[in-house]
């Protein structure tokens, strides 16, 4: 059995600490998945939370100075309880006071995948200058992946108009997807926790699991974008969650565009 069949066998818990624009289509994405998404910040209960949990995702798009408590409790829960992690940090090149706390959370915690645009993950190795929570498209993913792997040592996911997965030194590249994903606000974010859902249970994931949870997310976008009615994102962002419902396996495996490097 691949994934994404086992995740709606399974309907693992997914612990989605994330920002304020997204946590209802975040929900609302993971719902249709198959996977059962739980919005719980609290440190109070993050022990218990993570006692039954799949996965953890942080997300850091609306952070603020008292969030950081309550994010740093539950990586040291998650870990306590082996539970996955997957760091969305977003807009960390936006201001010091992100781009400190992910650093801090990565050097004191074990965060399984970090998952950002170009810009997001140059930030964290070096230097990158963001204006907000977009990308700069000059960047080369594969690049920015592979140095992101050297300096962290754990799975990487760089994504844009091809995505770059890195695991072990090894890098696949994704080329499925539409740019509708950058018209609709938690296009990258509802990706974090797709890929939350995929490595449940899994503090090592391999490659091919990581692949499978890009293609099919992307995939599902390129359904989406076929239902959309032309090009219209408030349209997609609805028919993005419908294909999250509908997408089998057999459609990933057919419309998949990967590139081992
Ligand atoms: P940003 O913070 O810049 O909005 P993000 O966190 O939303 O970035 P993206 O890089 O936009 O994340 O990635 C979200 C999804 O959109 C990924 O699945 C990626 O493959 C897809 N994507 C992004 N840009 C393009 C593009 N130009 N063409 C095709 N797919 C894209
Ligand atoms: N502001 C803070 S978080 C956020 C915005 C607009 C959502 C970003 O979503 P994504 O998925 O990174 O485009
Ligand atoms: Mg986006
Ligand atoms: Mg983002």
């Amino acid at each position: 059995m691949m994934i994404l069949e086992q995740i709606r066998k399974d309907n693992p818990l997914i612990i989605c600490i994330t920002n304020d624009v997204v946590k209802n289509f975040t929900a609302n994405g993971l719902l249709a998945l198959g996977a059962s998404p739980a919005m719980a910040t609290e440190k109070l209960e993050m022990d218990e939370f993570l006692t039954h949990a799949g996965a953890l995702l942080i997300n850091i798009g609306s952070i603020e100075e008292h969030d950081i408590e309550n994010m740093l409790a539950a990586a040291k829960y998650a870990n306590h309880h082996d539970v996955p992690i997957v760091l969305d940090p977003v807009a960390c090149g936006a201001s010091k006071f992100r781009k400190d706390f992910c650093l801090k959370l990565l050097e004191t915690y074990d965060i399984t995948v970090i998952r950002g645009n170009a810009s997001e993950l140059q930030a964290l190795t070096g230097e990158a200058n963001m204006k907000g929570t977009d990308a700069d498209t000059s960047l080369s993913t594969e690049d920015v992946a592979r140095a992101a792997y050297n300096k962290f040592n754990c799975a990487i996911v760089v994504t844009g108009e091809i995505d770059a997965i890195c695991v072990n030194g090894k890098i696949n590249l994704i080329e499925n997807g539409t740019a509708l994903l950058t018209k609709v606000t938690g296009g990258g974010c509802l990706l974090g926790a797709v890929v939350a859902s995929f490595i449940y249970n899994e503090t090592k994931p391999t490659l091919e699991t990581l692949t499978e949870a890009l293609t099919t997310y992307t995939v599902a976008s390129e359904f989406a974008e076929r239902a959309s009615n032309g090009t219209l994102p408030g349209h997609f962002a609805v028919n993005l969650i419908d294909q999250l419902y509908l997408i089998q396996e057999s459609d990933v495996a057919e419309n998949r565009l990967v590139k081992e490097v």
